[in-house]
């Protein structure tokens, strides 16, 4: 299947300060899975293109894909709609799936109020590579973990999908974003997130919500490799671990 990530077009008040994009490792993340599946992938990084709205729909039109995935943060939620709504002018029958920390935690509304298909509720690895394998046999996404979608004109929940346990599993299609253009203080730039979770609870803080409370990580050797890769493959002088609770584990450090 075609599949076509975007990160919608969002002027973020972080990204003006820092004067630097960062890589969507999520998006290169389910990239890699659905690679694997035999699928074919676009990512359109549109803040960090400088991308608007026209630009996605006229890119749409060159790569006609079946399904599209579309991340979103709250702050970026209303953006996200409004590409929802253009894709859905041109293309009615292409399937609009959106994930990412806002509509994990408000799925129901998401879908009240817009034309998203499905949401994908936390880790979208293999929730993405199970539902676009249901759609490609025609079959019902009733089965699928850690989805929340319309039928029938009825929003139905399905149950969450287990936390990925290991995620030296994971890689990242670094090929296919644009890597060139992350830049930090004029130097080649990269991010890393190498754990996921947190067994605390600080009130001001999602992060045990959307990534368990369970702290789960990759292998020292694991995370060594791929700081080797962007040193190599990407000239990558500058890298970033934005894990949420990098130092819990001292002997890993
Ligand atoms: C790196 C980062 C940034 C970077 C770059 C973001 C990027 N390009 O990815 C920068 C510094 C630019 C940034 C900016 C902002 N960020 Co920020 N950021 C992060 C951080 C630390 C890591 C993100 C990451 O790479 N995670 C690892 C990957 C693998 O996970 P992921 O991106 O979440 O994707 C997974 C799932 O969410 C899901 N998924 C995500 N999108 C989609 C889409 C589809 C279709 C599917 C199926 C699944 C799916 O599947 C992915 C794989 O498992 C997170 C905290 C965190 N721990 O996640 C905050 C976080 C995402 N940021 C946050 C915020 C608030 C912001 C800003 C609004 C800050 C501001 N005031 O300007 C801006 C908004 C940017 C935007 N465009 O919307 C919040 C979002 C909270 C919310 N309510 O939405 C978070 C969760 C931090 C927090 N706990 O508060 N951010
Ligand atoms: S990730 Fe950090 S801030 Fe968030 S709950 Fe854990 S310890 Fe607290």
């Amino acid at each position: 299947m075609n599949i076509l990530f975007i990160n919608p077009p969002y002027k973020s008040k972080i990204q003006e300060f820092l004067g630097a994009h960062a890589p969507l490792l999520g998006f290169g993340s389910m990239s890699h899975q659905m690679e694997r599946e035999g699928h074919r992938i676009e990512i359109l990084d549109c803040p960090t293109l400088g991308l608007n709205l026209s630009d996605v729909v006229k890119f749409m039109g060159k790569v006609d894909p079946d399904v599209i995935g579309i991340t979103s943060t709250t702050p970026s939620f209303g953006e996200a709609c409004k590409v929802v709504r253009a894709i859905k002018n041109l293309k009615p029958e292409c399937m609009v799936v959106m994930g990412g920390p806002h509509v994990s935690f408000e799925d129901y509304s998401t879908l009240k109020s817009s034309y998203v298909d499905v949401v994908v509720r936390g880790e979208g690895e293999l929730t993405m590579r199970d539902l676009v394998k249901c759609l490609e046999k025609g079959e019902s996404l009733s089965k699928v973990l850690g989805i929340t979608y319309r039928e029938k004109g009825v929003i139905r929940r399905n149950p969450d999908r287990p936390f990925i346990e290991d995620l030296d599993a994971l890689f990242v299609s670094y090929h296919k974003l644009p890597m060139s253009r992350y830049r930090f203080e004029g130097l080649n730039y990269a991010t890393i997130v190498s754990s996921r979770g947190c067994p605390y609870g600080c009130v001001f803080c999602s992060s045990s919500l959307l990534h368990g409370k369970k702290w789960r990580c990759q292998s020292a050797e694991r995370v060594g490799r791929e700081v080797r890769f962007l040193i190599d493959e990407y000239g990558v002088k500058h890298i970033e671990f934005l894990d949420d609770l990098f130092t819990f584990n001292n002997k890993r450090v």
